[in-house]
């Protein structure tokens, strides 16, 4: 018997009577798995498993995945709409009617007094396909507004952009498959492991039965890189130098692959003159990585029969992240990596559904990929909705980090927001905080009361979540999933689909435009709009019962296609989507304009994710299984840099940047280099209090990544009380 352990009981798991498994998908990142969800006799929810049939997932869920469940009865939960007259004082309880009266009523003011535009929309990656088609119908068909964009604009802009730029238009080319297939795997700033654990899994899964080199790419000893073969710890923000350094040596080696660049792509001599600046010998000294590494890595990746390389927030969320998808792309192209098994280019999703806003939400077009650009789109989905053509812009409004400013400027007066937070997940907070000052008017939508973001709203929309209503995601490889709906909405919660409908029937586009009640419905209207001779994202074969029956399709599946597989890759035939279907070779120059660290600041801040937390913890700081792991907003510090500054682990430290300070608990990790410090940015009035968040010409996305700080210590009773009083859960 064990000392101290006889009178203890032992661990019983209480055998849970499932009477039946409901058929869902999984409403946090992008891997897409298919979640099956236990209902018990009195139809309470007891209990959730991986779906075993689903090829994604293979019954395998992640912790977030796996206790999904529990967000249902989650604290903080919105039960009945509220309605204040200004910020900050106490709301009122009122009824749906007058919620969506007053808004109505604001934004038409709004929108006469300053213009169309002076009333902006904001998204998300994170509602149902459905009511992403929905809300671009309300807002471009209806509202009117061209300053409509999403959060993905934190998230995947630059890989939307340097996917346009490279073939012609967006949508990821490669699939899970692909690991099966490849032999020599590469990860640019992606830490598979823990933000997208199952897709992880499923490469390990493909490492165990055939072995090939695992490459990454990380300025931190990642999960990831603790698993690679070779790890490049790269110097923040120069991934495109080691690229261009790469391609260097692939093409004065003669390594490329001559036929395919001929047959199949454009600008290969002004990339061939341009990578001879970068001579590992001297890109070494920008990039970090030692000449002999680089030319090692060059030869694996060009000499292996198939290469394929992931990114995620590593190159998106940096002021070169649209060039460094595109420099991503022109390696997969030189070396023949496009659409063949194992070789591709594959930018791994952020949000659960970041794909099927990006595929249906106009927020930077029109339906089905379409652009605001063209004028026969313009025609084509203004006769389709039952509206004039002259209604729609005739380019794309501002994106989201382009809204908060104009904000600031007085030039946007109205906001409402979907399912986003960005008081806490847009750089540099204090501004953000003034710009929700400036606001005469702010609508938020979202699951929870709680969330930060609603302490400036004027009327606040309780929104249901996840398989309390209906509709499709499309995950990292085009593969369309249904969210069935499993249980009633929330208290007096309604699905976001019905909010936007009955948000139309108060304009005057709305009684023209069809909205359909039933998601379905809408789904059937985007079948429609895909149809169409060469168009890559076509769902018009798709149904919600084959959607089921396949547990999962991939796109293009287009009409009378055969069987319950879509395609499983994009440019296998080596036609892109330009004009002349040749994929653009677009030479990348690097120039340095991060802000760098410095003798005032000396530290590069880096900011992520961890495995048990999403985004702003509205949702997993409410599951104590999840939170639990890390209820407290800390920073990973390298111990010999710790060692200089007297700084202790578990002690709390304040952060400094030229924006702001924040104050977090130390975890001494040799995760981190000796100049860099990285914290999760899943905590409020945290790391973006001290972000920069310079912009990427192409894609207006953040770079998140690279800023600089310095590192005090502070009264440890102080921090810790307030750390305490100011968790929110
Ligand atoms: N558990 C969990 N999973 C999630 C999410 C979540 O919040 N929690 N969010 C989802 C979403 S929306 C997203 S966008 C994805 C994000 O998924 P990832 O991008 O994999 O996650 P991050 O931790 O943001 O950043 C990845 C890595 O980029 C590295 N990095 C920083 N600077 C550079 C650089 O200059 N070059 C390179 N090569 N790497 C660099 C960081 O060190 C970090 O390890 O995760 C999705 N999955
Ligand atoms: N420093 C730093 N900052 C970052 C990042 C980083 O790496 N570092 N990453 C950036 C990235 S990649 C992203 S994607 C953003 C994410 O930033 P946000 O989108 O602001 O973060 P979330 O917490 O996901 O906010 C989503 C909100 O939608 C609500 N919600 C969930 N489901 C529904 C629904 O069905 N309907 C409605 N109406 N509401 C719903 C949730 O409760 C939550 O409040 O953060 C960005 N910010
Ligand atoms: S890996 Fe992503 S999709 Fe799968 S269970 Fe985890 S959070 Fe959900
Ligand atoms: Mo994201």
């Amino acid at each position: 018997m064990l000392f101290g352990r006889k009178n203890r009981k032992p661990i019983v798991i209480p055998a849970k009577q499932v009477k039946e498994w409901k058929y869902t998908t999984c409403n946090y990142c992008s891997t897409g798995c298919v979640i099956e969800i236990g209902v018990d006799e009195d139809k309470k929810i007891v209990t959730s498993r991986g779906h075993a049939g689903a090829d994604v997932n293979r019954g395998k869920l992640c912790i977030k995945g796996l206790l999904e469940h529990d967000l249902f009865n989650s604290p903080g939960r919105g039960t009945e709409p509220l309605i204040r007259k200004k910020h900050y004082e106490a709301f009122e309880k009122t009824t749906w009617d007058t919620a969506l009266d007053t808004s109505a009523e604001k934004i038409k003011e709004i929108q006469a007094k300053y213009g169309r535009d002076a009333f902006a929309v904001v998204s998300t990656g994170q509602l149902l396909t459905e009511e992403f088609y929905t809300l671009g119908k309300l807002v471009r068909g209806c509202i009117g507004t061209n300053n409509y964009d999403g959060n993905t604009t934190l998230c995947m802009a630059s890989a939307v952009s340097g996917y346009k730029r490279s073939f012609g238009s967006d949508g990821p080319p490669g699939c899970y498959d692909d690991f099966e297939h490849t032999h020599c795997f590469m990860a640019f700033g992606s830490n598979l492991p823990e933000q997208h654990p199952v897709i992880y899994w499923r490469l390990k899964e493909a490492l165990e039965k055939r072995k090939f080199p695992l490459i990454v790419v990380d300025p931190r000893v990642t999960m990831l890189a603790q698993f690679a073969d070779i790890h490049l710890p790269i110097t923040p923000g120069t991934d495109c130098v080691l690229i261009n350094a790469m391609m260097h040596v692939i093409i004065n080696e003669g390594l490329q692959d001559q036929d395919y660049i001929d047959a199949n792509t454009q600008g290969f001599d002004e990339i061939k003159a341009l990578v001879q600046d970068y001579d590992p010998k001297s890109a070494q000294h920008v990039c970090g990585i030692d000449e002999d590494t680089i030319r090692n890595v060059a030869r694996i990746y060009a000499n292996a029969p198939s290469a394929m390389s992931i990114w995620t927030m590593g190159i998106n969320q940096s002021t070169h992240g649209s060039d460094g998808v595109c420099n991503i792309n022109n390696l997969n192209l030189i070396t023949g990596n496009i659409g063949k098994p194992g070789g591709t280019s594959l930018s791994i999703t952020g949000q659960c559904n970041a794909m099927g806003t990006r595929e249906w939400s106009s927020c930077s077009g029109l339906p089905g990929y379409r652009a605001l650009e063209k004028p026969e789109h313009r025609e084509e989905i203004a006769n389709f909705w039952g509206i004039d053509s002259e209604f729609f812009p005739e380019k794309r409004g501002l994106t989201q980090t382009d809204i908060f400013p104009a904000i600031e400027a007085g030039l946007i007066k109205g906001l409402w927001l979907v399912a986003t937070n960005p008081l806490t997940s847009m750089p540099n907070q204090a501004r953000i905080r003034k710009a929700f000052e400036n606001l005469e008017f702010l609508v938020v939508q979202d699951v929870y009361e709680d969330v930060e973001t609603n302490k400036y709203s004027h009327v606040y929309f309780p929104a249901s979540v996840w398989a309390e209503k209906e509709g499709c995601h499309t995950n990292t490889e085009r593969r369309v999933n249904l969210i069935s709906n499993v249980i009633p909405p929330y208290a007096n919660s309604k699905p976001d689909f019905w909010i936007f409908n009955e948000m139309a029937k108060r304009f005057e586009n709305g009684k023209k435009i069809k909205f359909p009640e039933q998601p379905e419905e809408a789904f059937n209207e985007m079948k429609h709009l895909s149809k169409g001779a060469g168009r890559t994202l076509d769902i018009s074969g798709m149904s919600y019962e084959k959607i089921i029956a396949a547990r999962g399709i991939q796109w293009p599946y287009r009409e009378g296609d055969e069987g319950l597989k879509g395609e499983a890759r994009l440019y296998g035939d080596g036609k892109f989507q330009t004009p002349n279907g040749k994929a653009n070779l677009i030479p990348v120059k690097f120039f340095n304009n991060n802000e760098q660290p410095c003798k005032e600041y000396p530290f590069w801040l880096n900011s992520g994710r961890v495995v048990e937390h999403f985004h702003t913890r509205t949702r997993t700081g409410k599951i104590g299984n999840c939170n639990k792991f890390s209820p407290t907003p800390y920073m990973e510090m390298n111990p010999d840099a710790a060692n200089d500054l007297g700084i202790a682990h578990q002690s709390y430290v304040r952060l400094t940047s030229r924006r702001g300070d924040a104050v977090v608990m130390v975890q001494l990790t040799q995760r981190v280099p000796r100049n860099m410090v990285f914290i999760p940015f899943h905590f409020h009035d945290c790391v973006n209090r001290l972000t920069l968040g310079l912009l990427d010409p192409y894609s207006r996305q953040p770079a998140f990544k690279q800023c600089s700080v310095r590192i005090e210590q502070v009264d440890q009773e102080e921090a810790a009380r307030t750390n305490v009083e100011s968790r929110t859960y």
